[in-house]
């Protein structure tokens, strides 16, 4: 484990003794980079991100709590992304290479979300896996509730060469259109344009397939999942996204949305999600 710095924001970097690699931003418990053992980079991060104390970074995986989107009263995604987390841990445990961050109320004070929380996520690398976990806790005597993602930004060589299996004839809900219900045809999901899915209810593995290489996603407590490209239009006006870069990422986004997860005094709640790199994989259409 080395503390490092990237664009002025303090910064773990991981590697297991196989070669894999990780880089986490304290801003946000942000992960940065992930190398697989022998690989190259697997995660989208954009040469236009910004990275002030109240951004939120675009690429990587921010990590969406209390609140997804406007789905609220709160910032929008919430405040986790853009607050400093605290390190605990970062080493092998238990044949693992992780890093452990911390972020609790005391931590985030005079925040518009008034409930006391304990958040603890966990990046671990090795081999071709990469596995988040996002534990929630409710210390304080009241029931509260929460909306959570891993807004999961993944490199591809071409948008329109990817595919998204999995999802077939699961229901959604169309943020491209008002929020219509639809249900996914019995086929993968293509990217000819602006995608903004939230898919209700998902089964645990959901396959990404690029040129040569194929992604699974498999998730674990979250019970849906969020396909977003924002397509060329919609990017031309996202101001930190380069110029075409929307060809270069899909987001895979662990998540819960549609219902909040309500947390009892003393309860807690873990959501994963665990990538795995297949390679040389002949993209399916
Ligand atoms: O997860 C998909 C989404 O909610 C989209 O609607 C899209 O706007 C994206 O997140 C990015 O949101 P951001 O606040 O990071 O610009």
């Amino acid at each position: 484990m080395i503390r490092t710095l990237w664009n002025g924001i303090a910064a773990t970097r991981l590697q297991s003794a196989d070669g894999a690699s990780a880089l986490i931003a304290d801003h946000g418990a942000h992960l940065l980079s992930w190398i697989p053992a022998g690989g190259a980079e697997t995660l989208f991060l954009s040469g236009h991100t910004r990275f002030g104390e109240n951004d939120a970074i675009r690429g990587g995986v921010p990590i969406i709590f209390p609140q997804f989107g406007e789905r609220g009263n709160g910032v929008r995604h919430g405040f986790a992304r853009t607050c400093g987390w605290r390190l605990d841990f970062a080493g092998t445990k238990e044949e693992q290479t992780l890093a452990r961050y911390v972020l609790t109320d005391t931590d985030t004070k005079n925040l518009a979300w008034p409930h006391r929380y304990r958040l603890t996520y966990e990046v671990a690398i090795g081999g071709q896996q990469l596995q988040l976990r996002l534990t929630v806790q409710n210390p304080s005597d009241t029931t509260w509730q929460f909306n959570a993602a891993l807004h999961t930004y993944l490199r591809v060589q071409d948008i329109a060469a990817v595919s998204v299996d999995g999802l077939r004839k699961v229901s959604y809900i169309d943020q491209v259109r008002n929020g219509d219900r639809a249900v996914q045809a019995d086929a993968p999901l293509c990217f000819g344009g602006e995608v903004d899915r939230i898919y209700v209810g998902t089964p645990d593995t959901v396959q990404l397939r690029d040129v040569g290489r194929m992604i699974t996603s498999d998730q674990l407590g979250f019970p849906d999942t969020v396909v977003w490209n924002p397509g060329a239009q919609k990017a031309a006006l996202l101001s930190d996204l380069t110029p075409g870069a929307h060809a270069s990422f899909v987001c895979m986004e662990a998540a819960a949305v549609e219902l909040g997860i309500a947390l009892a005094p003393g309860e807690s709640w873990r959501g994963e999600q665990i990538l795995t790199l297949h390679g040389d994989e002949a993209p399916q259409r």
